[in-house]
């Protein structure tokens, strides 16, 4: 019988454990510049966040976890071995690896992503709402359709969330690395059209206008390590992987402190509810960061 990891409120090992000293020679804040760049574009790309001994091990633990038979698999909140169930577009999709595996659950506490993360929600203190897995394998790896995250979260309330991308793989445009439409965070939330199969799924519910701007999607290539941040409405999605390397990625979905919950419905499977209008905290959804605590 495996540990539900989420009992631990702060890092177990000591692979995100930097000493004060390799962390103040990083430069862990974000620039004006970058944030300007969020304000106006919706997202932010090529912040490092991983070194190589982080990445060896997130993708030792990733490996463990693409066997559906692993231990400690009763702690996801949603496991898909192949979200498009086409054996030819694989999506392996899965939230809750920060309850199962040691680095993934560390990785919620990455100075870096934390203090980038409060950055560009405001200086506000970090809150986690859960994290995803999206790996594509080599050769036959699907699509992520495009979509705005927040269409997936109403049942948290106000807007106020945040997430972070972070590559385990160089991702390029030819193995299906995130692909954004800029600007498109100032839209109105758009209803959810599929996240596997069909990158042509949201046309439906775009206008002329939107669909024009959506002609030039800006491709985030990024290395090993590295991340990008992107705003709740933001529009993206990424296309198959035909190469001959895997895409395989983390991605930590955060709110600002305070953020509430608008369902009295379960709003992660095995995780009981939290009656709407109440904050969202808890095992679950554990404070990260708080910006003047530190
Ligand atoms: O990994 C991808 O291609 C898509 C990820 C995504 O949808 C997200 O980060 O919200």
């Amino acid at each position: 019988m495996s540990q539900d990891l989420s009992i631990f409120h702060q890092p177990i090992g000591s692979l995100f454990n930097l000493k004060a000293s390799e962390n103040d020679e990083k430069p862990l804040l974000l620039s004006s510049g970058q944030l300007s760049h969020f304000e106006t574009n919706g997202f932010v790309s090529g912040v490092d966040l991983l070194n190589p001994p982080q990445l060896e091990a997130l993708r030792g633990e990733l490996t463990e976890l693409f066997d559906p038979n692993h231990d400690g698999r009763e702690f996801w909140y949603e496991y898909h071995s192949n979200e498009s169930g086409d054996a030819n577009n694989v999506l392996f999709h899965a939230l809750g690896a920060w309850r199962i595996r040691e680095g993934l659950h560390d990785i919620l506490w990455n100075p870096p992503f934390l203090k980038a993360a409060s950055q560009l929600l405001g200086d506000q203190p970090v809150r986690f709402w859960h994290d995803q897995l999206f790996c594509k394998p080599a050769k036959h790896g699907g699509v992520v359709a495009w979509h705005q995250d927040y269409s997936y979260w109403t049942r948290t309330k106000p807007m106020q969330h945040l997430t972070c991308w972070i590559g385990l793989d160089d991702a390029t445009v030819d193995n299906g690395c995130l692909q954004y439409v800029p600007g498109s965070h100032k839209w109105d939330l758009l209803p959810a059209t599929g996240l596997a199969g069909d990158m042509n799924a949201i046309r439906k519910v775009l206008t002329d206008d939107q669909w024009e701007q959506f002609q030039n999607p800006v491709a985030i290539e990024l290395k090993a390590g590295q991340a990008a941040f992107h705003h709740p409405l933001l529009i993206h999605g990424s296309y198959a992987n035909r190469t001959d390397r895997p895409r395989r990625a983390i991605v930590l979905n955060v709110f600002a402190d305070g953020t509430e919950s608008d369902s009295d419905d379960v709003l992660l499977n095995t995780v009981p509810p939290i009656s709407k209008g109440s904050k969202m905290e808890g095992k679950f959804f554990p404070l990260l960061y708080d910006p003047n605590a530190n």
